[in-house]
């Protein structure tokens, strides 16, 4: 039966008031100020967006549906190759505002105008799953940052550990080839604990240092802002007089760092696999505890690098904050969540080879090549040599050159001359011969012959590793070894879990036997040769993560698990308490359209028991009335929002309601589970995790 006429017009009534503005054109606005006219690409206007043309009402599609092809075939070329690495991201715009000049050390107008506030895009991201996966893995963090100075653009494309696993970018397919879902079964997704990856790390010992890292909690961060960010490569700094300083640098959170539990990690990503991008989207939003971090830098020269213990230019070794101290320089803040996740989120390009003058590169053999690498990827991701021109990618600054052509070029260049130098057009872009233009450093180079030899000087894999392991505090050792027991009972092959253990007896012999005893190893396995003697590096407050973390519920989260006939004056003070604290307060009730409180008032939840179990929030307070106690005695989602808020060591508040609750969950209280009524108790153990209760809910090896 063909639609009726009646039927037509009303969707298309429905169709024009959601309309969508074509393909990024012009809005049609009506002349009346009314809703934009849709329109093919062409601008055609277009007057029944639902249905295509066909013979009769029953009939075959007509190929000549100009309309209907147009859309069909632009929604079949949506989708570009994602990043082989980096894939899943959130983003925001934001702003670098410098503190302190560094102009004896740089020309570099973003380091030496002080008060001078330069946008930023800030790309934070998983490394090994795809776009789609959970944002909880156990991974690293890349934490890529494009500043648009007023000198071009100046990428600084770091991760949130300042150590990489490879000292060659020659070993980076490989290594991501191993990290990355096997080939043949195409599992496990963003995860390393299967057996290519240890493999590879168990024949390059090189790994060690990061894997100290990728096994700690920092793998876990519990925000995106709530995680540090290093540039990890040696840059340099090149002032006016063309002298050179070494840089590295440190972007420190304000909010201070917080990590998930690995159990928690685990059962966020079933309840909200985008954990991390909607905390960040919802705080931009609210526009309190905005992401902020501070930029610090370490600077050292040539001379006192040659006095390290360990090579600055290889990329697995830190340079110690008590070898060279951190200078905060300034600070950047994201305010501004992207108006389309693709035009910017994806389609945003970083290179590390985008410098500005006053900054360059050192010789660290993993950068060189990644200076040639991510232009190379942006040029296939993004289909040509026209990308810097996408809005996300170009300068704010004035820009001019003889590049032209090639697959979509936005620009309309005019005249004659596309060359230079040249005599027919004196208005032609020519570089100025002022301290303005980049220059590379005149480092000098060595005689010697062509090699593919790694340095003497890159070959002690083990002694870093250790001063990790030995900065942190027994938690923190407990939870690498953890990390490594799940990791490695991953893996299949027997051969590789012994590899890997006999690799940690070089950084600590009480790990290696940890990792072998929770293993069910029968003997410890031999330890490889280690072609340098292990240095008892001084241990290293810095590394640790529990030490860097702040006493402070600022941007955090509070859960509190409502029923009909809740206490509604206990209610509203643990509400009022956390959010003086800064925290947000979500109401959570077995009915998202809420319940009817004691004052016999109905209050609207916040979310759904089922949807918001209590892994999603910092601590949790249960105020429930006897008979809803009862109910909920009986209720799954219920007895595990306390029994996972106490497995998670988090501070509970309750009432008596409360109490049932936990009695069925057999819980036996200590000090942070307080009384709903001592609000003051619940918010100071609210601020921070119950690290000794760990012992009595988890077997830690
Ligand atoms: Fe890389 C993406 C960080 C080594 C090759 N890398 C990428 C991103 C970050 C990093 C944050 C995502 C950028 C974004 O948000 O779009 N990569 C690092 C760090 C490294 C590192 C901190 C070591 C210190 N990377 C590295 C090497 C190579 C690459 C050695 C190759 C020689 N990285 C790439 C890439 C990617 C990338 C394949 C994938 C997508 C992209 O570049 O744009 O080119």
């Amino acid at each position: 039966m063909a639609v009726s006429d009646q039927d037509k017009r009303s969707d298309r009534v429905a169709d024009a008031t959601t309309a969508a503005t074509g393909n990024g054109g012009e809005l049609h606005q009506q002349a009346d100020g009314g809703h934009p006219e849709i329109t093919t690409n062409q601008g055609v206007p277009i007057a029944d967006n639902q249905n295509s043309l066909k013979a009769h009402d029953r009939g075959p599609s007509l190929l000549e549906d100009f309309i209907f092809r147009e859309k069909m075939t632009h929604f079949d070329h949506e989708r570009i190759p994602e990043r082989v690495v980096h894939a899943r991201a959130s983003a925001a715009h934001g702003h670098f505002e410098l503190t302190e000049s560094l102009a004896e050390f740089t020309t570099a107008k973003l380091f030496t105008e002080v008060g001078e506030r330069t946008p930023v895009f800030c790309r934070l991201s998983t490394v090994a799953g795809s776009k789609g996966s959970r944002d909880t893995p156990r991974d690293v963090r890349g934490f890529a940052t494009k500043f648009y100075t007023k000198e071009g653009n100046y990428d600084l494309v770091g991760n949130n550990m300042p150590v990489f696993f490879i000292q060659d970018a020659m070993k980076f397919p490989d290594f991501v080839h191993s990290i990355k879902p096997e080939p043949d079964r195409a599992y496990p997704q963003a995860a390393a604990a299967h057996d290519t990856f240890w493999d590879f790390i168990s024949l390059t010992p090189e790994s060690m240092h990061m894997i100290m890292w990728a096994m700690s909690d920092r793998a876990l961060p519990r925000s995106l802002r709530m995680m540090e960010g290093f540039g990890v490569h040696s840059f340099r700094l090149v002032n006016a007089e063309g002298q050179s300083t070494f840089v590295k640098f440190h972007w420190r959170p304000r909010l201070g760092m917080q990590s998930l539990l690995w159990d928690e990690a685990v059962k966020i990503a079933g309840a909200d696999s985008d954990f991390n991008r909607r905390d960040l989207f919802e705080t931009i939003q609210s526009g309190k505890a905005l992401p902020t971090w501070d930029l610090a830098v370490q600077l050292f020269t040539e001379e006192e690098a040659d006095g390290f213990p360990f090579d600055h230019l290889d990329a697995t070794k830190l340079v110690p904050e008590e070898l060279v101290p951190l200078r905060v320089i300034g600070h950047m803040v994201l305010d501004r969540w992207p108006d389309n996740f693709f035009a910017e989120t994806e389609q945003v390009a970083f290179c590390p080879a985008n410098v500005i003058p006053g900054i360059d590169f050192s010789d660290d053999p993993l950068l060189q090549g990644r200076i040639f690498s991510y232009l190379d990827t942006q040029l296939i991701r993004l289909g040509g040599p026209n990308f810097q021109q996408i809005p996300i990618n170009a300068p704010q600054c004035p820009f001019a050159n003889h590049q032209r052509d090639g697959f979509m070029q936005m620009q309309v260049p005019k005249g004659r001359v596309n060359y230079e130098p040249s005599s027919l057009d004196a208005d032609q872009p020519t570089p100025r011969e002022t301290a303005r233009g980049f220059r590379s450093f005149a480092a000098p180079t060595r005689p010697g012959p062509k090699t593919r030899l790694r340095p003497e000087s890159f070959a002690d894999h083990y002694s870093q590793a250790r001063q990790f392991y030995r900065s942190q505090t027994p938690i923190e050792q407990a939870h690498i070894a953890g990390g490594l027991v799940f990791e490695l009972s991953m893996v299949e092959t027997v051969r590789i879990r012994a590899a890997v253990v006999g690799h940690l007896r070089h950084i600590d012999e009480d790990l290696a036997q940890r990792v072998a005893t929770g293993l069910g190893l029968p003997d410890l396995p031999p330890a490889p040769e280690s072609a340098r003697p292990v240095l008892d590096l001084p241990p290293s407050p810095a590394l640790g993560l529990i030490a860097n973390m702040k006493d402070t519920l600022e941007g955090r989260a509070i859960g509190i698990l409502i029923d009909d006939g809740s206490d509604a004056a206990a209610i509203e003070a643990l509400r009022q308490a956390a959010t003086a604290a800064d925290a947000t307060v979500k109401l959570v009730a077995p009915k998202v359209g809420g319940a009817t409180l004691s004052d016999g008032k109905h209050t609207a939840a916040d979310a759904h028991l089922g949807g918001a179990p209590s892994v999603i929030f910092d601590a949790v307070a249960v105020v429930l009335a006897a008979e809803a106690a009862q109910r909920l005695c009986a209720e799954g989602a219920a007895v595990d929002f306390v029994s996972h808020a106490f497995a998670h060591l988090k501070a509970i508040a309750v009432d008596e309601g409360g109490r049932a609750l936990l009695r069925r969950a057999g819980i036996e209280a200590d000090a942070a589970v307080v009384d709903a009524t001592d609000v003051e108790s619940f918010i100071q153990y609210a601020k921070t995790r119950q690290w000794e209760r760990e012992p009595k809910v988890r077997m830690l090896p």
